[in-house]
């Protein structure tokens, strides 16, 4: 079973996670041993490539922290090498329909399910040292689609009821500019759907997540149903630490 699924449907609080920008290995390795219990590699919204995925994957293997990867867009050919990297839990974005999140889940299962490409030599088979991967990936590849639009949220029950989705992810940032409020995720209007979205998901019984931008708000998700919750970012936390100790050099 996918290791990020089987620990949403386990016991215990929605797990709080991280998004990694920096693409360090080291500095995921060093969160990873210090405490979030998961952490998304952003291929997204960062300089991140397939080769630092695969770097990144190496680090936070060497920790109980539990890897999702996103990827930059619901394109096979990208999905495929970010399996290939060793991805198991993908992340993909900017899912508007039940159609397009039919292509996700066919982008990565194997044939006849999907059409994901064959290698022997990937990361994800052990570079050939798993016989069976071919047979068990479907199995154990775990597939979150991200919901960021009001045309997505108008279709939300019928993307999360597609079957190989396992679980959903609300953007709230671009929720927030795709409905007119840029940088302001903490509009009355993007909470309203942030929290309808997060109700819809659970009617259906798909686990649902997303992002808060402190963990005041992270508790307060986590309290309307969320099942996991991201707390900013490596570089959010770092950059928050660089300005608070510039401006307390100042007042000195
Ligand atoms: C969002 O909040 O929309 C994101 O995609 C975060 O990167």
């Amino acid at each position: 079973m996918n290791p990020f699924l089987a620990r949403l449907r386990g016991a215990g609080p929605a797990p709080l996670g991280i998004f990694l920008m920096s693409g360090s290995p080291i500095v995921a390795e060093a969160i990873g041993c210090n405490g979030f219990e998961w952490a998304i590699v952003d291929a997204e919204h960062s300089p991140i490539d397939v080769a630092d995925v695969a770097h990144m994957l190496m680090a936070i293997g060497n920790t109980a922290m539990l890897p999702v990867v996103r990827a930059p867009w619901n394109e096979p050919v990208v999905i495929k090498r970010l399996l290939d990297a060793g991805a198991d839990t993908l992340l993909v974005p900017f899912v508007q329909s039940a159609d397009e999140a039919g292509r996700a889940v066919a982008a990565v299962r194997y044939p006849p399910q999907g059409s994901r490409g064959m290698a022997g030599l990937s990361r994800a088979s052990r570079f050939g040292a798993m016989p069976d991967h071919f047979r068990q990936a479907n199995g154990r590849i775990g597939l979150i689609v991200q919901i960021e639009t009001p045309q997505a949220l108008a279709c939300i029950e019928e993307i999360a009821a597609v079957d190989g989705v396992d679980a959903v992810f609300i953007g709230p940032t671009d929720l927030a500019g795709s409905m007119g409020h840029y940088g302001d995720s903490a509009h009355p209007e993007v909470k309203a759907s942030l929290a309808s979205a997060i109700e819809r998901c659970k009617r259906v019984g798909k686990p649902v997540g997303t992002l808060a931008a402190t963990l005041e708000s992270a508790a307060l998700l986590a309290r309307q149903g969320a099942d996991f919750v991201v707390l900013a970012s490596d570089l959010g936390l770092l950059l928050a630490q660089v300005r608070a100790a510039q401006s307390a050099w100042r007042a000195e």
